[in-house]
């Protein structure tokens, strides 16, 4: 990797031995509250393997329970003294029984039809191994878990804490400043804990690198193996990035990429990419990342009035070719995408495939323009840019719904042109795996 005059990574930041290494990831994210209870426990533990990490046993017991018939809810009284409340039809909805519920499954066989979304309670008790037992007035019983009420009590702050563990979406915001976590291929692949640390990084910090893979073709594909499997597009299963004649798309060039998200012309953009340099450039060729929702919430606060346009607008993009198949891609996307609270999202924005189809009235194509500038004024500013030049045998794993990702232009040397080996992925398999290391590794969640 290149590391002279450039913005440059600190590479130990996701290290090599195991529980200093989820700790070193930990570290990246810096906020504690970015982290996920399980792994500050991990680092509480402190000398204890992960594997001998002894369950948790009944941290939440209920003491008491009763119905409040004219509201329709369950109150349950923990042992700490909280309360949690649990309305009459979502309990009889999520009954447990092998009647209601297919267990092989842990899926819902009781049917809507079936359901009596008015029903009330005829008994509701503490069971003798202090699980929560109602008796429905048509003799149907059900038996809670306590854990499993607690983690569905209804209170904001509860079903905050919930959301925050299954989908992680509080992120670590970056500029030029960032040390970009960083971990070896080798232990990624083989080593739950390498696994759990890299993911958690990509997800919170959108960027992982990785080092040591062997410079040849077909490891961004063992690395998607490692997650579930990855995402094909007209582009083939995996894809090469080098110089190609009659290319049908600006990356399979030596030219200068300006900072994009890849692939803005499908209306569902992979969420993930991961790219392996094989060879390298004799010059140029230098990869800059940005953070896309740090500078999207910069452009909000700088010129509201540009980003209300680049989120409400919609712009047209196409591709055209042959690859993998023929294919003529459309899409129409706001170049910022936001949540339901108004939180930036994702970002759609490749030029090269911004379609010169504007779908937009005539006066409303100019304040457009401004306001993509001022966009990219601020993706370019070197503040906020990192740097780096990938070596044979690194491979960059990241957010491609928040990153925007460029290339310097390059010149190869004759008998040895510049090649990378790219894969998408989408966040459903990442967060998928993610959730499952997490099981293994830090037990119960
Ligand atoms: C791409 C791309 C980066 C590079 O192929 O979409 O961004 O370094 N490539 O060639
Ligand atoms: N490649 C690298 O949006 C794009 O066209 C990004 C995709 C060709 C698979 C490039
Ligand atoms: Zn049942
Ligand atoms: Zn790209």
């Amino acid at each position: 990797m290149w590391m002279s005059t450039l913005a440059r990574f600190a590479l130990p930041a996701l290290q090599r031995s195991t529980s200093a290494m989820v700790c070193q990831s930990l570290r990246a994210c810096r906020t504690p509250g970015l982290l996920p209870s399980c792994l500050t426990s991990v680092q509480l533990r402190g000398q204890h393997t992960l594997g001998s990490a002894s369950r948790p046993v009944a941290r939440h017991s209920v003491r008491h329970v009763r119905a409040l018939d004219e509201e329709r809810l369950i109150e349950v009284e923990w042992e700490d003294g909280g309360h949690s409340l649990y309305p009459f039809t979502w309990l009889r909805d999520n009954c447990q029984c092998p009647l209601c519920t297919l267990q092989s499954a842990q899926a819902r066989k009781l049917l809507m039809a079936d359901l009596d979304i008015h029903a009330g309670v005829d008994i509701v008790e503490v069971t003798n191994d202090n699980k929560v037992s109602v008796v429905w007035p048509d003799q149907h019983s059900s038996v809670f878990d306590s854990e499993w009420l607690k983690k569905r009590c209804f209170s904001p702050a509860a079903r905050q804490a919930l959301q925050e563990e299954l989908f992680l979406n509080e992120r670590y915001y970056w500029d030029s400043t960032l040390r970009v976590p960083t971990a070896n291929y080798q232990e990624v692949l083989h080593d739950d804990k390498a696994a759990l640390a890299w993911l958690l990084a990509l997800r919170r910090v959108g960027i992982v690198y990785l080092t040591g893979a062997p410079a040849e073709q077909g490891q961004v594909a063992r690395l998607a193996e490692r997650i579930g499997y990855l995402r094909l597009t007209f582009y083939g299963h995996t894809w090469q990035v080098q110089d190609k004649n009659m290319a049908n798309n600006v990356a399979y060039t030596s030219g200068k990429l300006s900072q994009h998200t890849d692939y803005p012309a499908l209306h569902f953009a992979p969420g993930v990419q991961f790219l392996h340099c094989i060879n390298q450039a004799m010059e140029g060729g230098e990869s800059e990342v940005v953070d896309g929702f740090h500078m999207a919430e910069q452009l909000q606060r700088e010129d509201p009035e540009a980003f209300k346009t680049l989120t409400s607008l919609l712009v047209d993009f196409t591709d055209t070719g042959t690859d993998y198949c023929d294919f003529m891609l459309q899409s129409k996307k706001c170049i910022i995408d936001v949540d339901a609270e108004g939180r930036v999202a994702r970002i759609n924005y490749n030029n090269a495939t911004r379609d010169s189809v504007l779908d937009l009235p005539l006066h409303q194509v100019q304040p457009f323009y401004r306001a993509l500038k001022a966009f990219v004024d601020i993706m370019n500013r070197p503040e906020n840019i990192v740097t780096y030049k990938m070596e044979p045998g690194d491979v960059v794993t990241f957010d491609n719904w928040r990153l925007l990702h460029g290339r310097r232009s390059y010149i190869s040397r004759p008998d040895k042109p510049r090649h990378l080996e790219g894969a998408y992925l989408d966040w459903d398999e990442v967060m998928s795996r993610l959730r499952i290391l997490r099981k293994l590794v830090c037990g119960d969640m």
